[in-house]
């Protein structure tokens, strides 16, 4: 909810993704942040239809996810797994500042 109140205004189009941080390149299918920490499915966004590992762009598949502009959408699935070879921009975790 945090990241989609503050992304709300910058996913002005479809065109517009972030990615967030999440892989399954080293085994397809196994989610992991880039921390090294598993992915834990109560806490996962997919949009309908994803992750789907589209091999139409990439033979290779679609192994990073993103976070892009819901059509219409109320509920909170936003992600969108996509080929790690395509430049986006990044959304980064920081501890907070006291
Ligand atoms: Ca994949
Ligand atoms: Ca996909």
């Amino acid at each position: 909810m945090f990241l989609e109140s503050k992304l709300k205004e910058k996913l002005k189009t479809p065109l517009d993704a972030f990615w967030i941080g999440l892989t399954d390149s080293q085994a397809e299918g196994r989610w992991f942040w880039v921390d090294g920490s598993p992915l834990d499915p109560r806490l996962s966004f997919w949009s309908d239809g994803e992750p789907n590992n589209w091999a139409g762009q990439n033979p290779a598949g679609e192994d990073c996810v993103r976070m892009e502009k819901k059509e219409n959408s109320v509920d909170l699935k936003s992600w969108d797994d996509h080929s790690c070879h395509v430049q986006l921009k990044s959304i980064c975790e920081k501890p907070a500042e006291m």
